[in-house]
Formats: structure tokens, sequence, C-alpha cells
């Protein structure tokens, strides 16, 4: 056996087919090909990782860990070969092999160990972190099945189960020896002044670390992610009694723990295996960091000079209480100490205001699943009415634990995800907890990593900035800035507006190969791709499409801009009214696209089973991003970040971080329109406030009263009674009270779209102002505002 050749890729390729794979390069299919790439990059990255770990046990850095109960990844290979800086030579070696780099790539299933925004945003800190050498772990759980896969049946959405891990994963190192035991249930034992917990049951949780790479290869971090597994896999003597399921019981049980995300992104279920999920992984990782933190240093108090926890909203809130757990009741510290120590560690980051949104559990439930934390809970909650007698907020209260107000109650610093957001966080559901913690609460406002989300998901794009202003924006966004005098260069112009009509003839040839459809690639690719839900309002979006589409008919010669609407995203499968969303674009999409009165001027495409790879196609080919929440309901966003940097300009209201998009790239390149979140607040109130805005606008009335009427589902007329009975009567996501002022903003984008040389002018300007961004910069934010963590690469 030769040694494994440590600088020729080509060859590191095939001593890992052979010696890795146990594959006859003759034998080999795509997935073996893949999976030796991987090897080979894999390798070269482990050196680079262990040294990161070396470096951070010398310094005795502070170290920052990111819990998570979502990590929405994607694909890893391109990811790697990007921040190793191979892309050439992996190129090479593929293309020298006889096989397609680019299909290669694509082979790879995406980890979609997430349902949104929360998990992408923590896959991206995952690799700023890493960028910035800042050292750090994620903790998460390493789900069997990610996000469901979408398709439709007569246009309404199906799910089925996700396989990623069918395939073996090759980033991933197992770690058999990295376990802990954690109970649940049970009884609560005081003997002599102290308490100990008693549970019932027990599963163990064992690690799967991914090594997290940064740009340059210059450090890199750990993904840490816990799997269940059973404390006694199988029970023998069952086995030999013949009762061979029950022997297996077990394990099954504890295995189910990791078996599967949660679709629901909104609306908070208090299911019982979730709770469990939430323990298990958030307990395990407690005691990972103490561990780590135990192999250094034995004063406890130095806790959280050398250790920041980020909660990744409230999912993790039950480590703050576990926490409080293992130094009170199993170190021995006084409580109050405990508590002070918890506390200097924890921070807590909020995604939503909906209320509907923020978790609660049953005392009942929760008890039972967890007693000591109840007790615990009530303890701190003591404290901080000891603290704070004036006001009584409190965690746990009128049967129900509250992880909102234990996150807040548990940290050091309390942060939401916009400034918008931030600022109605201290105005609504924290303002009493406000009052009593002023400066607690701080923004940071969500970032992308410019790697993905623009130099690899848009070569062509990214080659015509290096080309303009050197490679240095890739890891200094900001820098982006210095193509602002490049616009005023028609040549310069010219490419860059190339550069779209490229992608999107690119995601015409896709649409075309995968579904069977001909976009017109000179109309103007208006995307909307995201979580389905009434507060985004992809309703209000395919209102105006049906209103169109009528106005289209009724004067076909009025020198229309085409247009082509393009939808992607999932639904919770239990968000019913969503799920009839999704059915109504699917159907008003078979009517208009049929309709030989409308063609090449009106598309509307509903793409199955949107994710982190679909996104990567999409958004470098898009020329208008919607953006179109209810005012004071989208947290931030971080789709409108992606699309902005990637020159398609927005159609937004004034929520979440499309406000400081807006004031970026500035307002005369932004399409604005929409009550703010005052003037919404205000429109609530008004009595019959959408019949008041159906009847003033004839536009909105008719588009309505086609679906009534069953223009789109000729079969079963009523089929949309829910949604028109919404619009009609409560809306309270006011779409009927949006839709005039949207349809004149969409009428504005017809209008510029129609000159080319300044939508490429304005889209330019989108990119190059957009920089601020970067999850690069909001990590920034992080470590100097609420962990005090450094840089150890001078970063
Ligand atoms: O987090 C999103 C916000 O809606 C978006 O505005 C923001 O940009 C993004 C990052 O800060 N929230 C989100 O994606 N939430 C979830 O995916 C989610 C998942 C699970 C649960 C709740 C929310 N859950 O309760 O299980």
């Amino acid at each position: 056996m030769d040694d494994l050749p440590r600088t020729d890729l080509r060859a590191a390729i095939m001593w890992h087919l052979t010696y890795t794979l146990g594959k006859d390069p003759d034998h080999a299919q795509l997935f073996d090909w893949r999976m030796a790439l991987s090897h080979a990059v894999r390798d070269r990255i482990v050196d680079r990782w262990m040294t990161a770990t070396r470096d951070t046990y010398r310094a005795d850095a502070k170290r920052v860990y990111y819990l998570s109960m979502e990590f929405l990844i994607g694909r890893l290979l391109e990811d790697n070969i990007v921040n190793l800086q191979m892309t050439d030579q992996a190129r090479a070696a593929i293309e020298s092999l006889g096989l397609d780099y680019r299909q290669l790539l694509l082979d790879e299933p995406d980890a979609a160990l997430g349902n949104g925004g929360l998990g992408r945003l923590a896959a991206c800190f995952m690799e700023s972190l890493a960028t910035l050498g800042c050292p750090a772990y994620g903790y998460g759980i390493r789900y069997e099945h990610g996000l469901f896969r979408q398709s439709f049946l007569d246009g309404r959405q199906q799910e089925a189960p996700e396989d990623w891990l069918q395939q073996p994963n090759a980033w991933e190192f197992e770690r058999p020896e990295a376990r802990f035991t954690l109970g649940f249930g049970g009884n609560i034992l005081t003997r002599a002044g102290t308490t100990r917990w008693e549970p019932e049951h027990f599963v163990q949780a064992e690690a799967f670390d991914t090594p997290v790479i940064g740009w340059r290869g210059r450090w890199a971090n750990t993904l840490r992610l816990w799997a269940g597994r059973a404390v006694n896999p199988f029970d023998l003597e069952r086995f030999n009694a013949g009762d061979f399921a029950a022997a297996a019981e077990n394990e099954a049980l504890a295995r189910t723990i990791s078996r599967v995300l949660y679709p629901e992104d909104s609306t908070e279920k208090g299911k019982y295996l979730r709770l469990m999920q939430e323990y298990f992984f958030s307990a395990a990782s407690i005691r990972d960091i103490l561990r780590r933190f135990e192999t250094a240093h034995q004063d406890l108090r130095l806790l959280p000079q050398k250790v920041a926890i980020q909660m990744n909203d409230t999912h993790p809130a039950i480590a703050g209480p576990e926490l409080v757990r293992l130094l009170h009741d199993e170190r021995g510290l006084p409580f109050d100490e405990a508590l002070d120590i918890a506390r200097g560690c924890l921070n807590y980051t909020n995604h939503t205001l909906l209320p509907e949104a923020l978790e609660s559990w049953g005392e009942a439930l929760f008890a039972s699943l967890l007693p000591r934390h109840l007790q615990l809970i009530d303890r701190i909650d003591d404290a901080h009415a000891k603290a704070h007698p004036a006001r009584r907020v409190s965690a746990h209260g009128d049967g129900r634990v509250r992880m909102g107000e234990l996150s807040f109650i548990m940290s050091n610093r309390v942060n939401g995800v916009a400034a918008l957001h931030t600022g109605l966080m201290k105005t609504t559901v924290f303002r009493e907890l406000n009052d009593l913690h002023p400066g607690r609460i701080v923004n940071e406002t969500n970032g992308v990593t410019p790697r993905r989300w623009v130099h690899s998901c848009n070569p062509r794009l990214s080659a015509l900035i290096t080309d303009t202003i050197g490679d240095g924006w890739i890891g200094d966004l900001e820098k982006l800035t210095e193509l602002e005098p490049h616009i005023d260069d028609a040549d310069w112009l010219a490419r860059f507006a190339q550069v779209k009509t490229d992608n999107k003839a690119g995601l015409c040839d896709w649409v075309t190969r995968e579904h069977e459809l001909m976009l017109n690639p000179e109309a103007i690719f208006d995307v909307q791709i995201k979580r389905i839900h009434e507060y985004k309002r992809q309703h209000l979006n395919i209102l105006e499409a049906i209103a169109l589409w009528q106005e289209i008919r009724d004067n076909p010669g009025a020198g229309w801009t085409p247009r082509v609407k393009i939808f992607g995203g999932k639904a919770a499968p239990g968000y019913f009214f969503a799920k009839d969303i999704i059915r109504l674009i699917n159907d008003a999409a078979r009517v208009i696209n049929a309709d030989a009165a409308t063609h090449g001027l009106l598309q509307i495409i509903y793409l199955p089973n949107y994710n982190v790879t679909m996104a990567e196609r999409l958004i470098p080919a898009a020329d208008l991003s919607e953006q179109i929440s209810t005012a004071g309901k989208e947290a931030s966003g971080t789709g409108n970040m992606k699309f902005a940097l990637n020159g398609a300009l927005t159609i937004g209201t004034l929520d979440g971080a499309n406000v400081e998009i807006r004031e970026r790239v500035g307002k005369e390149n932004f399409f604005l329109f929409g009550m703010t979140v005052d003037e919404a607040e205000a429109r609530r109130q008004v009595e019959n406030h959408a019949a008041g805005a159906i009847a003033a606008d004839p536009r909105l009335a008719r588009a309505i009263e086609a679906i009534r009427a069953g223009a789109f589902s000729p079969d079963e007329p009523d089929r949309y009674a829910g949604i028109v009975g919404n619009l009609t009567g409560p809306d309270y996501f006011l779409v009927a009270s949006d839709f005039s002022d949207y349809w004149r903003a969409q009428r504005e984008v017809d209008q510029a779209y129609a000159d080319k040389r300044n939508w490429a002018r304005m889209a330019a300007l989108n990119a190059a102002r957009s920089g601020w961004f970067s999850s690069d910069r909001t990590i920034r934010g992080y470590m100097a505002d609420i962990w005090g963590a450094r840089s150890l690469t001078g970063n």
C-alpha cells in the first residue's frame, strides 16, 4: 500500500477511492468519486483544525459556544474547497479523471438540519466564526431526517421524509468516546440539606464532530452534533426469551430523540418529544463545556471569563437551569453563586415577536420530564423577584413555564436581529424586563456569509468584482463600496448587466430541464423564496399577479413589462392556511400560464422542495426580491440581504432588516410600499378595514372575486373560501390594506425595468452598498458587545 499522497490532489483522490472507499476506479460511481474528493479535502482541513484547537488551549482563550436546535448547512464540499482556495486544483483533478466537476458537487445531499432563517443564520455564523479566528463550537442535534422533502400533487404540498444520512457523511467524525448519559423524569431527594435529582429514564448523547474551516483556511472550529443512543442498547434476556422486537426497544426509543427535525417554525406545539430534544442537546452541551473548562481550571468562578454561551432562540433555554443544577446540586456551589456564574456565561438571541411562536410548556408536562429544573426555575424566579421587588415578571406562573422570560432572566445579554426588531422587543414582549434591566437588550443586525452567498453561488459576479477591485472583498465585504466609481463606466455596467443576463439564462436552462417549462429570459425575474406564512404574505404577491393578469387581458397592447413570478418555500405540515396559499399559487399558475392572451407577459412558477441549494441557484438570477411582510412581523430576514448583494432590487415594506438595507442602498434604489409598524397597528383598529380597502380598490375586488368564484379551481369553486373569508374579514396581516400601494410599487418596478441601463445601475448600487450585511460584521459585533471574545488569528 502506497502512502497517502500529501500534495497531489488527484493522487489523493485515487488513494481514498482505493483505501477509504474500497473501490476500483473502473467501477467507481459518481458517489464514490465525490466521497474520495471529500476525504482528500477533509484531510487538508484536519491539520489546521487540530492546530486551532491546540492554539486555543495554549492561549487559554475564551471560547464561544453557539447552542442551536438547527444548523441549515446545505452542501459542504464546495464551501470547504473554496475556503481552502483549492477550486482550480479540485476542478483540474476531477476533470483529469474524466468527470464533470459541477455535477460531482451537485451529487452531495443538502444537510437540511433547519427550517429557515434561524437555522441558516447559525450556519453562516459558524463559517464567519472560523473566518475570524474566534475559538468557537456549534452545538446541535444530528437529526437523522432533516426538513421534509416537498412535492406537489394537484398543486397541494406533499411531505416525504428526508434521508441525508442514507449515504455516509464524509464530513463528520464519530466520537464514540464522547458520550454523556442524560436523565429524564424520576424523583428529587433531599438529604442533609443537599438536593439531588434521581432520574428514572436515561439516554446517551453521542458526539459527531464536523470541522468548519474559515476563509483562506486560517482557522477551523467544530460543529458538534449529538445523536441519541441507548444506555443498554440490547436486552439479551428478552432476546433469549424470544421477544426480539422488545429486546431492541431501548435502542429504538433512545434513537427517536435525534430522529427528526420538527418542521414547525412558528407555532409552538408543546410536544413532549420536543422538550426532550431541547433538554437532550442542551444538557449534553453544557456538560461538555464544563468538562472542557475543568480540564484547565479548578475555580468555577472563572467560568464567565472563559466561556460565552449563545442560545439561538429559546430552544436551548433549559441550558440555564441545567448549568445552575450542575454548579449547585452537583458541584456544591451556593445557589446564588451558581446563578451568578451561569448568568455570566449565558446570552439569548430572540428571532420573533409573534406571540404564537413564543415557547412555553405546561407545568405538568415540564415537571414530569424535568422535575428538578422546575424547582430551580422557581428559585431563579424568587431570586429575580427579590432583586426587583417592584415588579413581578416570572418564568413560571399560571401553570406554564415561559422560555422567553427564562432566557431573559438567565442572560447577560439579550439581542434582537435587526434594529427595528430590537426596538420592538423593548416596547412589546420584553417591555417590563427591559425596564428592570436597561442595557441588557442589544442589537446585532443579521448578516450572511459572502463566501457562500456571493463568491460561490455567483461565480460570474465574483469574477467581475475581483477583476475590478481585487479579491479582498471576499474576506472584507465592505470593500464592495470600491465598485461604486465603476458604476458610471458604461462598459463596466454592461458587464455587470451581462452577469445577470447569463445567470438568468442558466436558470432558464435548469427550469426547462427539471420542470419542462420555458421561461421568458427577457422578463423581470421576480422571486419570493422563504417559508410560507401569513405574515410573509405570499398571498399578497399572488393577488397582485392575478390582478395583473386580469389587467393585461383587458388591455393586452398597453406595453407591459414581461414578468416571471417565481415562488419557493415549504409550509409547516399542520399549517393549513399556508398550505392553502401554496395550492392557490399553483392553481393560479396553471390557469395563467395556459392563457394565450397573456403568454410571454406573465408566467408563474412554484418550484417544489426549496432548500439551500435552490436558493444558491435562484438568488443570482433574480431581478426583484420580494420582502413584503406586514411591518413589525419579520424580525430581520436574511434572504433580503443575499438578493441585494447579488444585484436584485427589493420591493419591500419597512420591516426587519429591509429598513437598514434601504438606508444603505439609498431610497431611490429600493421599491418601498406599505404601512409602517404604527400605521399597521392603527389600521387594525379600524372597523372592517379589509372591506374598506377592497371597496376602495376595484383591482383588488376583482382579483378576490375571481378566487371566490372558482376561476382557478373550477372543479371546486369554494376551495379558497378560507382565504377569501380571511382576506375580506379579519385580515390581521393587512393584505387588503397594503394591496393598493403594493400594486403602485410594482408598476414602478415595471417602469424602471424598461430602462435597462438605469435598472443595472440601481442593481449595481445595491450590490456595492450591501457589504455591511456580511455575517463577519455581525460576528464581530457579538464578539465585542456580547461575548468579550477575541480572534486568535488577528482578525
Ligand atoms: O430567523 C427567522 C426570522 O423569521 C427571520 O426574520 C430572521 O431573519 C431569522 C434569523 O434571525 N426565524 C426562524 O427562522 N425561525 C425558525 O426557523 C423557527 C424554527 C423552530 C421554531 C421556531 C422558529 N420552533 O419553535 O420550533
